[in-house]
C-alpha cells in the first residue's frame, strides 16, 4: 500500500471516528433523540373529528402501518374540513380521491389541507407512498351526504 493511500484511509478513519463521538455525545450528553410523541403535538391534544362551525370541521388523522386512525366520517354537502396528518412510525401518503387532497404523513411533522366537499358521494382516501407489505391496506372513506 502506498504513502498516499495509507493518509487518505487514515483521514477517512479519522473523520468517521470525529463523527461517531459527536453523534454519541449528541444523543448522550444533550438528549438529542428521534421525533416520536404524538399525543403532544396540538392539533392530537382533541378528538379526531369536531364541529368548529356550521359545516366546518376539523379531522385529526394518524397513519400507521397499515391503516388510518380515524373513525368512519360523514359530512353534509358543502362541509369544509381542516385536515391534520401524522404518522406513528413511517412515511405515508394520503390522498382523498376527487379532491386535490394529496399529503405526505411524516413523523414527528403535521401536515394540514383544507377540503370542501361540494358534491355527495364516497370520497376513497389512499396511501401513495410504498410504506411496507402492508402498503395495499391503507384505505379509507370520506361519506359526503346530503
Ligand atoms: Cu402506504
Amino acid at each position: 500500500m502506498e504513502r498516499s493511500e495509507r493518509l487518505v484511509m487514515g483521514i477517512g478513519i479519522a473523520v468517521m471516528a470525529v463523527f461517531f463521538a459527536l453523534v454519541l455525545l449528541l444523543a448522550t450528553g444533550f438528549g438529542v433523540d428521534v421525533p416520536g410523541c404524538i399525543t403532544e403535538m396540538k392539533p392530537f391534544e382533541q378528538d379526531t373529528v369536531f364541529q368548529t362551525a356550521e359545516k366546518r370541521y376539523e379531522m385529526h388523522v394518524i397513519a400507521r402501518m397499515w391503516s388510518y386512525q380515524m373513525p368512519p366520517v360523514e359530512f353534509p354537502v358543502g362541509s369544509t374540513v381542516d385536515i391534520y396528518l401524522t404518522s406513528g412510525d413511517v412515511v405515508h401518503g394520503f390522498h382523498i380521491d376527487r379532491t386535490n387532497v394529496n399529503l405526505m404523513a411524516v413523523p414527528g411533522t403535521v401536515t394540514y389541507a383544507r377540503v370542501r366537499f361540494r358534491t355527495p358521494g364516497e370520497y376513497p382516501i389512499v396511501c401513495h407512498e410504498y410504506c411496507g407489505i402492508g402498503h395495499q391496506q391503507m384505505v379509507g372513506v370520506i361519506r359526503v351526504v346530503q
